[in-house]
């Protein structure tokens, strides 16, 4: 992601200082990203290990603000980082070993300050050069003689990469930089030494065109506060005798308790450059809460435990919160109780507990030959949305929603219970997948069957752009959430009536030696296995 937009991300790059008077490096980032710098670079020309928190702290002050973080010359603290890239001199280690250590997708970038320089770095495994000092400066003691702004630009005319300009660059010269064809600008002094460093970054930031922020984000720390924060907005009363605040919550009696747990984990099941926080804090509680919709039990009260790594910011929690508290109001759920705990990647556990029907629980091993096999509604769509972000093709919004938006189907469980319905289960992991969920707890064999599948026209545009059949999908495409069900088809023709969404995806047949009987090529999604 970085690679592709580099260019952008290096106009405005700031590099910390270790031998400023007055403010810290932190300090300084916190400045430079408010004032919109694109790019940070930690650079400490004394340091060891007692730094580390320092260089750690700056790190996640620049994710959780979306500001690539850079490491000055040491390869191995980058990598110990897992920091974007490594900024390396003349004399550090090359390129090619930055490469080989840090991966394919690790920016680096090499200082240049002469033609022979240049002539002698190989640039096969460098992102951009850093060319300069374009002005005399006196932060960098070893500095090399000045090349000017004529210096500058033959630098740029020579090489193909992006030419960042550093040395001696203040607001007054940032734009003379870009008219002499940097990518971007590199400062220390003219912020980290400035009497006004804010007001000097600010003025820097207008030069380049890098907007200001108007919020800074930082990362979280006060879990307790922040679980407060989410009981305050849902109805943490509702259900309970003794609501969440002590060690635990005493539920008021819940009559036929069913209980479910789902997990929502970064990179498998969300990304957050495709979903906003909030979205993945609903989409969490509507798939927890689908399990108990399948279960014919109504929603009472859900724990979550989230696991986030440090650069998380309190905002971003918070935002995850109100799309939980937003899913929980709008299904009379209340909150349970939550846990925060550090980890290196975002992940929701969620648990519910829900109050089941005296009368059914429906069962994955109640299908019987003869049977039909439902669908409550549409299926593929939310695959076909997921294929389009992971394309980013911004032209299928509508199967992007449904991706993002599934919901729990109560009203169509209630339809389905009062028919007495007695084997269902909510689609997650693709029809196939789960149609053999149901034959083999059944011991039966199911024949898929989509004759009468209703293909949305979304879907139909979205194959046929891409040469693939909606069958193809309807099969394979996890994550609609809608109820799977068998029942006879007599039951089914009542049914059908009142569920009009709802449709026949295949027929149980006594058990033929293989569970499914499906299109051939065609396999149910897993999740981790994308
Ligand atoms: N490399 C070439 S000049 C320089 C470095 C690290 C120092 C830039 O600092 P300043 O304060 O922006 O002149
Ligand atoms: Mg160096």
């Amino acid at each position: 992601m970085l690679k592709q937009d580099l260019k952008k991300a290096l106009r405005f790059y700031f590099i910390t200082d270790d031998k400023a008077p007055a403010i810290e490096p932190l300090a300084q980032a916190k400045i430079a990203i408010k004032a919109g710098a694109t790019i940070i670079q930690y650079r400490n020309k004394s340091f060891s290990s007692g730094y580390f928190r320092e260089a750690e702290e700056i790190r996640d002050l620049c994710r959780c603000n979306g500001v690539p973080f850079i490491v000055n010359d040491n390869i191995l603290l980058a990598k110990a980082l897992s920091a974007d890239g490594v900024h390396l001199g003349q004399d550090d280690e090359s390129p090619a070993a930055a490469r080989k250590i840090l991966g394919t997708e690790a920016v680096i970038g090499i200082s240049v300050s002469n033609p022979d320089e240049l002539g002698r770095t190989s640039l096969s495994d460098c992102d951009y050069i850093g060319a300069g000092p374009v002005f005399a400066t006196s932060t960098k003691e070893d500095a090399k003689k000045e090349i000017g702004l004529s210096g500058l630009q033959s630098f740029a005319e020579k090489v193909s990469l992006p030419v960042v300009a550093i040395g001696g660059i203040t607001a007054t010269t940032a734009q003379s930089c870009f008219l002499h064809k940097a990518a971007g600008i590199a400062v220390i002094s003219s912020i980290s030494r400035a009497s006004d460093p804010l007001q000097e970054a600010l003025k820097i930031g207008s030069a380049c065109s890098c907007p200001a922020r108007s919020l800074l984000y930082t990362p979280w720390n006060d879990e307790f506060g922040l679980i407060e924060k989410l009981l305050k907005n849902v109805p943490a009363a509702l259900n309970m005798i003794v609501p969440p605040g002590d060690d635990a919550c005493l539920l008021a009696p819940v009559s036929n308790p069913v209980v479910t747990t789902d997990t929502q984990r970064e990179g498998v099941h969300f990304r957050l450059n495709w979903q906003t926080p909030e979205e993945v804090g609903i989409k969490a509680v509507e798939v927890t809460l689908s399990d108990l919709a399948a279960c014919y039990a109504r929603p009472v009260t859900l724990f979550i435990n989230l696991s986030l790594p440090s650069y998380v910011s309190d905002s971003m929690i918070e935002e995850i919160y109100k799309g939980v508290a937003g899913s929980l109001n709008r299904h009379e759920c209340s909150l349970g109780g939550g846990n925060i705990s550090a980890g290196n990647q975002i992940s929701l556990d969620l648990f519910a507990v829900g109050t089941g029907r005296n009368d059914i629980f429906p069962k994955r091993s109640n299908a019987r030959p003869g049977y039909g096999l439902y669908s409550t509604g549409p299926l593929g769509l939310a695959r076909a949305g997921l294929e389009s972000l992971i394309k980013n093709d911004p032209g299928f919004k509508d199967l992007v929603l449904k991706f993002k938006f599934p919901e729990a189907r109560f009203d169509a469980a209630q339809i389905l219970a009062e028919a007495g319905v007695d084997c269902v289960m909510d689609i997650s992991d693709g029809l196939a997948g789960d149609a053999g969920h149901i034959a083999k707890a059944s011991g039966i064999t199911v024949e898929l069957d989509l004759m009468s599948c209703p293909f949305d026209p979304s879907l139909v545009s979205f194959c046929r752009k891409y040469g693939k059949k909606p069958e193809e999908i309807v099969v394979a495409g996890g994550e609609d959430y809608e109820l799977l069900f068998a029942c006879r088809p007599d039951i089914y023709k009542t049914i059908s009536k009142k569920l009009k969404g709802s449709f026949q995806v295949g027929r149980c047949l006594p058990f033929t030696g293989k569970h499914i009987i499906s299109i051939p090529g065609i396999d149910s999604f897993q999740h981790g296995k994308k």
